[in-house]
């Protein structure tokens, strides 16, 4: 018996996410989302940009189909903008079926060409109307019923068809881009001088519970109501990037490298996955800013059986131990981060963005430490770049993407290496992204896309890598494992 480097059921292919892609902000009925709000309020938080032509997939959205299409790909990950279902958010506010609508034309789309739907919930566009009712995220007791009831409607209106889920996108970048640096909507921020309100010392922490309370409440529903007669699965993507001790040799290092880890990810997947209260190291430096669960959220974090593990993974680097936590940025741990080439220990080759560094070797260490930690089935959710440059080229120099192509390849030999020496379970792919777009406040420079967006005319070009990953993944499925 061979094993193949890949095995032969691995689900492969593009992902996206609504603010990001679909345009029609103010069409059929669209409330509003906080990310509207925020690129319109100060633009030049956002470069200028905003989200409401972005790709124009919401009237393009049969092209796109068709170019996922031409790549092969098995499935599609994409997400739901919740004011579009229900244009105020809340849990007795009227649905919105022209919304509705749209959703299933996609999902009947793809699956009429053979692509599987994989939906996301909530992608960073919270409805506005719950933002201004009672402060969104910021309000455990309130959001969580609401968003229950939102994936409610999705799993009787989409579930028939759709069978894996997605609940929250990045948990981490919604409260701390959102609620401490401000860099991200709704931001609120005490430690940005652009934002007049918000406290950072304890609004991540609070919306960081609703977020983990809904995801729950959510799961739990399915669970309970749906995953019998629909059988599907559903899961949350975390971010989370891996760390290196800076000195290998100095315990101290090591430790901070794995708090970091425990501040990004176990954040989430301590309550999510193991059931359990936060990391340690953050109940130590964080004392009661971060919420306590109650007995009754035990019974509602127990109740919830989550089915996978969504990766969404870029980059890696270098942590440092600190005394005391660095004054605006204590949401990391004790730690210095350091992205910077320490001599001969590169930590990886610069992309087109600064705080992407391509560091597959790290992605093994990663894939296997999470599988280990977790006990769950892995998807990468997420995984790109930009090429070096490519927010200047022309459309005939950026559809040549040798950088990308091989940043794929690397990073699937790394999947790869975990499951077939490590033992890991990791059950898919999802490239990001389809389509350049609207990469939130660095506006519409970093090209992420495997298909190349002109912004004044919207067409789209296929990049070679797009045409490639099908190939890529294929060829993996045939050999043997090396
Ligand atoms: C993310 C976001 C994407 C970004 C991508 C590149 O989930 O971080 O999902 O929307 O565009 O990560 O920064």
């Amino acid at each position: 018996m061979t094993t193949p480097a890949l095995p032969p059921n691995f689900e492969w292919g593009f992902a996206t996410a609504s603010y990001q892609i679909e345009g029609a902000v103010a069409e059929d009925g669209r409330g509003k989302s906080i990310w509207d709000t925020y690129c319109h309020l100060e633009p030049t938080r956002t470069k200028g940009a905003n989200g409401d032509v972005a790709c124009d997939h919401y009237h393009r959205f049969e092209q796109d189909i068709e170019l996922l299409s031409k790549y092969g790909a098995k499935a599609y990950r994409f997400s739901i903008s919740w004011s579009r279902i229900i244009p105020l958010g809340g849990r007795n506010d009227p649905l919105n079926e022209a919304g509705i609508a749209f959703y299933n034309r996609l999902i009947d789309g793809l699956l009429a060409r053979g692509i599987t739907p994989w939906v996301t919930l909530y992608h960073w566009d919270l409805p506005q109307g719950l933002h201004d009712r009672y402060g969104g995220w910021l309000n455990v007791d309130e959001i969580q019923l609401d968003f229950e009831r939102y994936a409610r409607v999705c799993f009787e209106r989409f579930g028939d068809r759709v069978k894996d889920w997605i609940t929250l996108n990045e948990p981490w970048i919604q409260s701390i881009f959102g609620y401490s640096t401000g860099g991200n909507a709704p931001g609120r921020s005490s430690t940005n001088k652009q934002s007049t309100e918000g406290d950072s010392t304890t609004e991540p922490w609070i919306t960081g519970k609703a977020q983990i309370m809904s995801h729950a409440r959510a799961v739990a529903a399915y669970d309970r109501d749906f995953r019998p007669s629909q059988k599907g699965k559903i899961g949350i993507s975390l971010n989370g990037d891996y760390y290196e001790p800076w000195d290998a040799n100095d315990e101290r290092d090591k430790e901070a490298a794995e708090r970091r880890m425990q501040f990004h990810i176990g954040w989430f997947a301590n309550p999510i996955f193991l059931k359990q209260d936060y990391p340690e190291c953050m109940r130590t430096q964080l004392g009661s800013r971060l919420p306590r669960f109650t007995e009754s959220d035990f019974e509602i974090l127990r109740a919830a059986e989550t089915d996978f593990y969504g990766m969404n993974y870029y980059t890696s680097q270098f942590a440092r131990h600190r005394e005391t936590p660095a004054p605006d940025t204590d949401y990391v741990g004790n730690v210095d981060e350091l992205q910077e080439n320490k001599e001969g220990l590169p930590v990886g080759e610069k992309s087109g963005l600064h705080w992407l560094r391509s560091c597959p070797g790290m992605f093994r260490k990663h894939l296997t430490r999470v599988y280990r930690l977790y006990g769950k089935p892995i998807y990468i959710t997420e995984n790109g770049c930009p090429c070096p440059g490519e927010d200047k080229m022309t459309r005939e120099e950026a559809i040549n993407d040798p950088y990308r192509i091989r940043y794929f390849e690397k990073h699937l030999d790394s999947i790869s290496k975990s499951i077939n020496e490590d033992g890991s379970v990791i059950s898919g792919y999802f490239a990001w992204s389809l389509l350049d777009n609207l990469e939130w406040s660095d506006g519409y420079g970093p090209r992420f896309g495997v298909t190349f967006t002109d912004y004044d005319t919207l067409e789209r070009t296929p990049k070679k890598s797009a045409l490639l990953l099908h190939s890529m993944i294929t060829e993996r499925q045939a050999v043997k494992a090396a």
